[in-house]
């Protein structure tokens, strides 16, 4: 913890990295970066305002028009990309410690997160070295080819959820497909990246091809969605935020890929492996505090188990540790930040006026606890489907349990909602799994599991859940642009005019 607190007073901190150099921002501005687990300021970060941004982006702009990360092969790129999964593996606990005092997640999901985020880099640094594009079988003498492009300078926005691990999905596909990134992470969660940044220094990528930019949306996002320089915009966050980027992307018709908000749907069916189902409900909702995009937030079960599975459910929920990231005996940490807490508690209040509360429902207000964000894990049973508590995001330990009679009802309720990211369904009955799965309007099902996260396969939503696919090489494509090169074989006048 020592070599921790001395790097949080450390001189990059509060620097931004542009070009390949650390550097003060125009107007020397800092930020307060907060503990959730105390509400105690840790660190002062800088901010980047407008002319900081463009400095950044025309970094960016220059490297790829103009520098030599053109000429880098695939080869090359996968050894920085190799390099930095390294790093990463390497400074593991450090990363978690890191992660664990400016988000307050546990340092054991921490520790995962880190070694998620090194796996990333290492994924993408495989799959760039296989052989790309294709050949179109035409009529002869023509010859199509179909190549893949870097899109080129990419504005890379990430929440707090997951800071390191969603820099990494956002770096790592675009790097590897030869584009320039701008990266800004949450205003909330800064430090973990400008500690990859460092390491991204040590390695040695070319001048211009990374940047980091810290601050607020409006300040420092805003201009980085809205320049003409930039060809995409990469986001992960929440759904109203994305609609904004969205709009505010349109000035060059920009690449937009978004991945947004959920309430996703966990059923349990009554033949479904009873005690599995029940892991798996707890930890689709409480895993991360619920701060997750795909938190299986509502949960639907069967009504001939529905009682007894709420209950055993409530047993389960009030075992759950709640307490500091730091203590290896804690299973949940606390909420981001006091505005999150608020908006958390404000849902619950809520939701106790639209169903009944089972289980939690307080702030946790204990000694060693009371300064922090700490909710107790919460539970409303008997939530109609069209109520507010099932029907909006709310980001936060808070479940909401509805019965269901017949597989047809149950696939009204789950499809039926504004988003369509994720959805888990319990069942022996595999040919009713797969239809449920098929029927289901969502990016991703999880059938007698939840909460896989595959690098290797497609993430991202139907609905407004967002826009396009991270991860895979569905992941790499969306930081591609496609084209079709056609050649003839024969060199000759069309003879179209000449009669
Ligand atoms: O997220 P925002 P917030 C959901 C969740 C949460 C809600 C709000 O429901 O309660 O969103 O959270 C940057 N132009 N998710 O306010 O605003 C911002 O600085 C450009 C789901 O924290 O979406 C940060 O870097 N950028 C989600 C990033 O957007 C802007 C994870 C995310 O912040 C901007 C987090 C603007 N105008 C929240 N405004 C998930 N999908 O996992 C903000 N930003």
């Amino acid at each position: 913890m020592r070599a921790l607190t001395k790097w949080l007073s450390s001189t990059n901190i509060s620097k931004l990295y542009i070009n390949g150099e650390w550097i003060d921002s125009v107007k020397n501005e800092t930020m307060p970066v907060i503990n959730p687990a105390t509400n105690e300021t840790i660190a002062k970060v800088g901010v980047a305002r407008k002319e900081d941004v463009e400095k950044a982006i025309v970094a960016a702009r220059n490297a790829f028009d103009n520098g030599d990360w053109k000429t880098f092969t695939a080869f090359q790129r996968s050894e920085l990309l190799q390099k930095t999964a390294k790093k990463i593996e390497e400074n593991v606990e450090e990363l978690a410690k890191l992660e664990t005092l400016n988000n307050g997640k546990t340092l054991h999901e921490a520790r995962g997160d880190m070694e998620a985020a090194a796996d990333t880099f290492r994924y993408y640094a495989s799959i760039i070295m296989a052989p790309m594009g294709e050949t179109l079988q035409v009529e002869e003498p023509l010859i199509s080819k179909v190549v893949r492009e870097p899109i080129g300078v990419c504005g890379q926005i990430i929440p707090w959820n997951y800071p390191l691990l969603m820099a990494a999905w956002k770096l790592a596909p675009a790097i590897a497909a030869g584009n320039t990134c701008v990266l800004k992470p949450s205003e909330l969660t800064p430090l973990t990246a400008i500690r990859l940044f460092e390491m991204i220094e040590e390695i040695g990528f070319p001048s211009g091809v990374v940047n980091l930019i810290n601050g607020t949306g409006v300040d420092t996002g805003q201009p980085l969605v809205e320049s003409h320089l930039v060809d995409k915009i990469a986001f992960t966050g929440g759904t109203e935020t994305g609609k904004r980027i969205m709009q505010n992307s349109v000035c060059n018709l920009k690449r937009v890929s978004l991945e947004l908000g959920g309430k996703s749907p966990n059923i349990v069916f009554a033949d479904a492996d009873y005690e599995t189902a029940l892991d798996h409900a707890s930890f689709a909702i409480f895993n991360n505090s619920g701060q997750v995009c795909s938190a299986g937030s509502r949960l639907l079960v069967e009504k001939s188990i529905y009682k007894n599975f709420v209950k055993d459910l409530v047993k389960v929920t009030e075992k759950i540790r709640v307490g500091s990231g730091f203590d290896e005996e804690t299973q949940m940490g606390p909420l981001i930040s006091k505005n999150h807490l608020e908006k958390v508690r404000s849902y619950i209040e809520l939701g106790k006026k639209e169903a009944t509360l089972v289980c939690g429902g307080n702030k946790v207000t204990n000694d060693k606890l009371s300064n922090g964000n700490f909710i107790e894990p919460t539970i409303f049973m008997d939530v109609d489907p069209k109520a507010t508590i099932a029907q909006e995001e709310i980001f936060g330990p808070v479940l909401s349990v509805i019965p269901f009679e017949s597989e047809e009802e149950a696939l009204q309720i789950a499809n039926d909602s504004p988003y369509g990211l994720a959805a888990g369904i319990f069942t022996n009955d595999v040919a009713k799994a797969e239809r449920m799965s098929r029927k289901l309007r969502v990016g991703v099902t999880w059938i007698n599991t939840y909460e896989q996260n595959l690098i290797e396969g497609p993430w991202g939503g139907y609905k407004a859940s967002g826009i396009g696919r991270e991860l895979g090489t569905y992941g790499l494509d969306e930081y591609t642009e496609v084209k079709q090169m056609i050649n003839t074989l024969n060199v000759a006048p069309t003879g179209w005019f000449s009669n």
